[in-house]
């Protein structure tokens, strides 16, 4: 949930498990629930139920950004969602948010008792920074390729998670030096996206939490979802928002913006529950050795062949570790050791991804209790025209 701390005059927000976020679109034309709470006393109603399930905040929208919306103009905008803002901030019981790209809106929202903007165009517009700044207000900034009118039509990465995670870093950090206190990041699934680049960003969750700010994430009811399951009808996409919402919170997510409130908070729980019974989750117990250093034979020359090179070699294992002290508990590190050895120095590979993979699967025969092996192969004499530190493959396989 989140708590916040005081910095000087500023209040930072601060995380630890991913809080829920109940979605309220005072809209008439959203996805999955346009029109059941365009009017703004169903709106407030509807903000308090999700407040009542377990959210710790709502984000309230006024404009839809599905694919292929057409924009609302700003009075329109602001006359739906000022008065369910004005009504939550007045119950103080709840976090509020606003969806809006708009300068206007937002000034106007945290006026009326918002704490944070949550902007799919990721705080671009100087005068969004300036706002949110000045209001000491915290920010979601979201990724979106395009505008939502188009966002759809044929959207092509050469490397989805880098330039994602780059741009994400990039308007995060101009944020930041704009003033704004508290900045989550959102690599926006659905906005501008095909179904493979969701899977590629949703897997590279840990690592976008790596570059140390929370990370804000939405699946709820969108298309991967329907196309995945089969299901057309949004609304019936609640269960399979929870799978990917899962994975979400696996990979570190600090915040799930959801239509199904009641349904998150319960999965949540239970992933609680299990995490704590089975130690895993993002803080997964492991056991990592690095720095191995082998003499092998590896490379596609014949030099090499003949030769031999250093290879260095890290693995990482993820697996449940016991408190007793007893080895028998646990995985015994010198197995693996041994089996790293044999595979690096017993055969004789052409390409050193294939010697990482073959070391990922003999590292999870060692104990049927690891989950996931990490290795990464190091190659620091890479034989390439120029000075390289180091040439490096990573592979990570799961039981
Ligand atoms: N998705 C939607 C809207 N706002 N904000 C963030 N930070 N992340 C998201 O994934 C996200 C978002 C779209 O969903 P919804 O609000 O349900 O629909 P609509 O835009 O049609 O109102």
């Amino acid at each position: 949930m989140p708590g916040a701390v005081r910095d000087g005059d500023v209040w930072q927000l601060t995380w630890s498990g991913p809080a829920v976020m109940g979605i309220v679109n005072a809209t008439p034309d959203s996805f999955s629930d346009g029109g059941r709470h365009a009017a703004a006393d169903a709106a407030v109603a509807h903000a308090r139920a999700e407040a009542r399930a377990g959210a710790a905040w709502i984000d309230v929208g006024g404009e839809s950004t599905r694919p292929g919306a057409t924009p609302v103009p700003e009075e329109e905008e602001l006359r739906r969602i000022l008065p369910v803002v004005r009504a939550l901030a007045a119950d103080g019981t709840v976090r509020i948010s606003v969806d809006t790209r708009r300068p206007g809106v937002a000034r106007a929202a945290l006026e009326a008792g918002a704490h944070l903007i949550n902007d799919v165009h990721g705080l671009r517009d100087p005068e969004m920074r300036r706002v949110v700044a000045d209001a000491g207000a915290a920010a979601i900034v979201m990724h979106m390729r395009g505008e939502p009118a188009t966002m759809q039509d044929d959207p092509r990465y050469d490397d989805v998670v880098g330039e994602v995670h780059g741009w994400l870093e990039r308007a995060a950090r101009r944020a930041e030096e704009d003033g704004v206190p508290s900045v989550l990041v959102d690599p926006g699934w659905g906005f501008g996206k095909r179904d493979a680049d969701h899977v590629a960003l949703l897997g590279s969750l840990p690592r976008l939490v790596a570059h140390g700010r929370p990370v804000a994430f939405g699946a709820s009811r969108k298309g991967s979802i329907g196309r995945w399951a089969g299901v057309a009808d949004p609304a019936a996409r609640d269960p399979g928002t929870l799978v990917v919402h899962q994975e979400a919170a696996l990979g570190g997510a600090a915040l799930l913006r959801v239509h199904d409130v009641a349904g998150q908070v319960q999965a949540l729980a239970v992933r609680r529950a299990l995490c704590a019974a089975t130690r895993r989750g993002p803080e997964q117990d492991r056991i990592v050795l690095s720095g191995m250093e082998f003499h092998g034979y590896h490379g596609v020359f014949e030099e090499e062949a003949r030769f031999g090179a250093r290879f260095r070699v890290d693995v990482e294992m993820r697996v449940p570790l016991p408190a007793e002290d007893d080895l028998a508990r646990t995985v015994d590190y010198a197995r693996v050791y041994a089996r790293v050895s044999e595979e690096v120095t017993g055969r004789r590979y052409r390409v050193i991804e294939a010697l990482a993979s073959a070391i990922a699967e003999g590292v999870l025969r060692c104990d049927a209790r690891i989950e996931t092996a990490t290795v990464r192969v190091h190659k620091p004499h890479a034989p390439l025209p120029g000075v390289v530190r180091d040439v490096t493959v990573e592979v990570v396989r799961r039981r």
